[in-house]
């Protein structure tokens, strides 16, 4: 099915559909990948300080052929979890790539900057450890593209916490510390919603770079407030704020960052739309450039 830009970021804006935004966004992805793949856009998938939500968030939607989209259609050339090559094999996969032909680059955690990148080593190279840092600077410079999946890869996130032993940051403060020029899409999130990595990466690939927020993220997902569009909004107004988890009310007291945080979770919604953070507990701003020390204490507890 062919959208126009137009209707693509329609359905991204989560507007009423029968069949789940999910389904609805890969069968997109499926789309503009057929037609741009005349050879397939290789993605080479790496991993540095990370908890690998991320990549299940991805790859445990309920659409279970999101696998088959990576790993058949955009030609995923190396991915740390779900290749089935190792070794010498796998590091080979890599060097090949980004030889061969444009590429694009989707990090996901932080970089550990520290003691030469030794905390993040990726792989082995005539008998050293090739790093985090190594790969970023080889395949940084040469890829079309970066997509920073995840707060950590985008901004640092948890491994950057306070007091941050091990130098990690995010992709594009490191890219301006290397003076890297290629482009970078945060898609934050601690982890990041599936619709928002596979809608942006369907941009990129239908129609071009999406708009960006001043934090480099896709509009699209990540232009509006929590705490304005939350449904417990009414209680704030009206001042009745929850005093335990489970009790009616907002969110506020208990430590909510809804109205510190852009992301479109209450209409989204996770799980394929079962559920979201504010229902049952708090949004913890995990979204957002400072998380989590400029957001903490994560929880109020009185
Ligand atoms: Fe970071 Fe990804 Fe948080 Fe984890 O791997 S964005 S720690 S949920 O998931 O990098
Ligand atoms: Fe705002 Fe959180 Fe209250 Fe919702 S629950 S209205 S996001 S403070
Ligand atoms: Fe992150 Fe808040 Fe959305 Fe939960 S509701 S996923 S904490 S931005």
């Amino acid at each position: 099915m062919e959208l126009s830009r137009r209707q693509f970021l329609k359905l991204c804006g989560g507007s009423a559909i029968a069949l789940g935004v999910s389904d609805a966004l890969l069968a997109q992805l499926v789309f503009a990948l057929e037609k741009a793949v005349k050879g397939s856009p290789a993605v080479i998938w790496l991993q540095g300080s990370s908890c690998t939500g991320c990549s299940v968030s991805l790859l445990n939607t309920v659409h279970p052929s999101i696998k088959e989209v990576l790993l058949k259609i955009i030609s995923l050339r190396f991915h740390p979890n779900v290749m089935a090559a190792s070794g010498d094999l796998a590091i080979k996969a890599i060097e090949e790539t980004a030889k061969a032909a444009d590429f694009y680059l989707v990090v996901e955690g932080s970089i550990a900057t520290k003691e030469d990148g030794l905390y993040n080593v990726i792989g082995e190279r005539n008998e050293r450890g090739i790093t985090m840092v190594d790969w970023m600077r080889e395949l940084g410079k040469s890829a079309a593209g970066v997509l920073a999946f995840g707060t950590c890869s985008a901004f640092g996130g948890i491994p950057a916490a306070k007091p941050n032993p091990t130098g990690a940051m995010g992709v594009k403060d490191f890219f301006a510390k290397e003076k890297i020029k290629t482009p970078v899409i945060n898609v934050s999130g601690c982890p990041p919603h599936p619709d928002w990595m596979v809608g942006t990466l369907a941009h990129l690939l239908s129609y071009g770079m999406p708009k960006l927020d001043s934090d480099g993220r896709p509009v699209l997902f990540y232009g509006k407030n929590i705490h304005e569009n939350c449904p417990f909004r009414g209680y704030y107004e009206e001042k009745k704020f929850a005093k335990y988890f489970g009790a009616e009310g907002c969110r506020y007291e208990l430590g909510c960052k809804g109205p510190f945080a852009y992301s479109d979770c209450w209409s989204r919604r996770w799980n394929n739309g079962v559920n979201w953070c504010v229902q049952n507990a708090i949004c913890l701003g995990c979204v957002e450039s400072g998380f989590p020390d400029a957001l903490a204490p994560m929880y109020v507890n009185e």
